[in-house]
């Protein structure tokens, strides 16, 4: 595409992201599955030196550990991830309460997931794979019979191709990976594209220049005007794409004036590591996703398949629990069809707060915050407004509501609901 001097904060859509219908669904969405699976996988995060001693590492293996790259693509010779269930997967993302699924077709190691026909570096031409199968294909065609959007992380930095490093040949892997992007956007038609790897090229230095990140932003818009992109397209982030992505937290909303996605592991890992048993709790998943919501921010959180492409029994354990609450007697409420409530009150240090159309507001109370009977929580407001009437959901408790201080009071008048968070549903009158 032509260049085209692209300032710090430059989106190369033609519409305003907060209110197009373009990124509609992804406002809407609030919860999404992110996949971690590639030829890192086989490792199943551990790698056995020649000398006997192991290093531990999940997507980053090759580097972390220093894996020769002959070994490496040994390794990806052996790889068959023939329990790849894409059915499955789409069914546990549907059954938590996902609405979108976000899988690695390339991470930095450059080995693509689908047969590309750029390189044979893939997982067609490049594995012990059945050769009739097409696991982006298989997600998509899941992915679109439940209901579930399908997109695509991409690494601009690439481990693996020899042209990357160089800038004389820099020009001819830019030319091949946006072929690859074309492949992708053709053949399989994702609704959003997730590039990373802006961050740092390190070949000796970042080679992704700003312009090169617009360029390929109006590239790719080009190629599909409805594609919700990411802000890791250009060189430290200085072209914003449609969204931004802090990660590993939750921050205020919004982000730079931008709409935002936080991106999260269960574990430790992003990538598939035997080792790392370290796993959040639902509890933990639920409290994360009404904070996130809450500051009208995305919740993207990470499965990593094993080599043989089988999400973690800890993993859709959770995934199921947290399915449950949300679909409990209309917990899910208090999440999707939300946006922010940071303008109307103060975030509690007792949950979140969430806003629906003018009316309604879901304070999602943790539950080691639940007050002892007789005691309220205190809820500040910003501006000015009415509370109506106020109820707990999934219970027949009521919410006693005074006006107090800088806000009002809610005394419940019993327990909480069993799991995460129990949800005080408040009908206001807004200010004018
Ligand atoms: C990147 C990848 O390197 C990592 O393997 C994983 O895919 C993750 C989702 O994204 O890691 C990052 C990217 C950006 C930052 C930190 C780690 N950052 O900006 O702080």
């Amino acid at each position: 595409g032509p260049a085209s001097a692209a300032g710090p904060g430059t989106n190369h859509a033609t519409d305003d992201p907060f209110t197009s219908s373009r990124t509609a669904w992804f406002r809407d969405a609030k919860f999404g599955m992110f996949i971690h699976f590639g030829a890192y996988s086989q490792y199943e995060g551990e790698y056995t030196r020649p000398d006997g001693t192991v290093c531990r590492n999940a997507e980053w293996i090759k580097r972390s550990c220093a894996i020769p790259t002959a070994a490496y693509e040994t390794a990806a010779r052996q790889f068959n991830p023939s329990a790849f269930d894409a059915q499955a997967i789409v069914s546990a993302a549907k059954n938590a309460g996902q609405k979108y699924i976000v899988i690695t077709s390339k991470h930095h190691d450059g080995y693509a997931m689908w047969p590309t026909k750029q390189n044979t570096w893939n997982l067609r031409d490049h594995s012990s794979f059945s050769p009739d199968r097409d696991i982006l294909a298989e997600l998509k065609t899941a992915a679109d019979a439940q209901g579930i959007k399908l997109g695509f992380y991409y690494s601009i930095w690439d481990w693996h191709d020899p042209d990357f490093p160089n800038a004389d040949t820099f020009p001819k892997y830019r030319t091949r990976m946006y072929a690859q992007l074309k492949e992708l956007i053709d053949n399989y038609d994702p609704a959003l594209l997730w590039f990373d790897g802006e961050w740092d090229t390190d070949n000796p230095v970042n080679r992704w220049s700003r312009q090169d990140g617009a360029e390929l932003e109006t590239y790719l818009r080009g190629l599909d005007p409805g594609l919700v992109i990411n802000n890791r397209v250009g060189k430290r982030r200085v072209v914003d794409g449609d969204y931004g992505t802090p990660e590993q937290t939750i921050p205020g909303a919004p982000v730079d004036g931008q709409l935002w996605e936080s991106c999260m592991t269960l574990n430790n890992s992003w990538g598939y590591a035997k080792h790392d048993t370290d796993w959040k709790t639902a509890t933990t998943v639920v409290q994360n996703l009404l904070d996130i919501s809450g500051r009208s921010g995305n919740y993207l959180l990470n499965v990593g398949p094993d080599k043989l492409g089988r999400v973690p029994a800890a993993s859709l354990d959770r995934l199921d629990d947290v399915g449950r609450w949300l679909s409990t007697a209309g917990q899910g409420s208090a999440v999707y069809g939300t946006g922010g409530a940071t303008g109307l009150v103060a975030d509690p240090a007792w949950g979140a707060v969430a806003r629906k159309g003018h009316a309604k507001l879901y304070a999602s109370v943790f539950t080691p915050s639940w007050p002892a009977a007789g005691q309220a929580l205190h809820l500040t407001a910003k501006v000015p407004f009415t509370v109506n009437s106020a109820r707990v959901l999934n219970s027949s408790g009521t919410v006693t509501v005074t006006k107090a201080g800088d806000g009002f009071d809610l005394k419940p008048s019993g327990g909480p609901v069993d799991g995460a968070a129990s949800v005080i549903e408040l009908s206001i009158t807004p200010p004018s």
